[in-house]
């Protein structure tokens, strides 16, 4: 894989860079996408699982989806995807990681600025008294039903018609706005806000440069488009900055 002479010329004078990512960094981690066949959750449609209705109507099966799912995690470990971004954060100013994956991977991996836009499975609370419940007490209290109240628990993430956590999107905004690059990196850039972030950087005259195996919605406008897996491409590409600017950074 070769880098475009003017994305090489981009990266080599770029200050504030952010990486925008969803789950198909994660796929070569072992957790399965939400969208496309080869997704676990291609027989659930993750809009009818994942929304606050769907939870009181039948919380045992969204709380067990999601202990199936935090299993999942726990297991799996940061690919080369999530520490070839950990790398790139050492070449510039800032280096943002906005994701909306909830799987903890890139704080696992060791990403400095983290936005979880839409939560972490890692932590849940009681919707009767707002006790919280890491991932482990959780388990431990092995029971859907707060230990002190009674009240449902649920994971402390982001459904459908939910707001986003302010702060983490008041994070995410702000880089964006100011983002030289933004890498969008393994999402099918359909689900909102996150979506409009490649926007908010264009429109701040940013360059938007995607990493997926295949098209999305954002392909046809991005300024460089790369196909490819993320571990392949973001090695590539993070050997490349190195190589072009060295290991210092530009903190003029
Ligand atoms: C690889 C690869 C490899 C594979 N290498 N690539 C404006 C317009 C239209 C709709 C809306 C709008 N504003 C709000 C909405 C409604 C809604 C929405 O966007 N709906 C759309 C589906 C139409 N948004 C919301 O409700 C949001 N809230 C909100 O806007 O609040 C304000 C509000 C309140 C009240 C009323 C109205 C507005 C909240 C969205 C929350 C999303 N939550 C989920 C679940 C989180 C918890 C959980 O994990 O269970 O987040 S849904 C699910 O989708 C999850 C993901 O983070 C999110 C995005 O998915 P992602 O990451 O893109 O994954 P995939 O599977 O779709 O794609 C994987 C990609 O990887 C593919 O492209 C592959 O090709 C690629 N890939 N392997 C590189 N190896
Ligand atoms: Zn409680």
């Amino acid at each position: 894989m070769s880098i475009p002479e003017e994305l090489q010329k981009i990266l080599r004078s770029a200050r504030d860079v952010v990486a925008l990512t969803g789950a198909g960094i994660s796929a070569e981690s072992g957790i399965p996408t939400f969208r496309g066949n080869d997704g676990l959750w291609s027989k659930l449609n993750p809009e009818e699982l994942a929304n606050f209705d769907a939870f009181l109507r039948n919380p045992e099966l969204v709380s067990e989806w999601y202990e199936h799912r935090r299993q999942i995690t726990r297991e799996s470990k940061p690919n080369p995807a999530h520490y070839a971004l950990v790398e790139m954060e050492k070449s510039f100013r800032s280096f943002t990681v906005i994701t909306q994956n909830i799987d903890n991977l890139h704080k696992r991996a060791g990403s400095k600025t983290v936005a979880e836009l839409h939560g972490n499975i890692e932590r849940n609370y009681c919707l009767g008294c707002g006790k919280r419940y890491d991932g482990e007490e959780f388990d431990r209290n092995g029971s859907f039903r707060c230990s002190e109240c009674g009240g449902l628990i649920r994971p402390d993430i982001v459904w459908f018609g939910e707001m986003l956590p302010e702060d983490e999107w008041a994070l995410a905004e702000e880089a964006a706005q100011r983002a030289d690059v933004m890498f969008v990196v393994g999402t099918s850039s359909v689900v909102y806000p996150a979506a409009e972030l490649p926007m908010t950087v264009r429109r701040n005259g940013g360059k938007i440069v995607e990493v997926n195996i295949e098209e999305t919605p954002l392909s046809d406008s991005a300024d460089f488009s790369f196909k490819g897996s993320a571990s392949m491409v973001l090695s590539e590409i993070t050997d490349e900055i190195k190589e072009l600017r060295g290991f210092a950074k530009d903190t003029e």
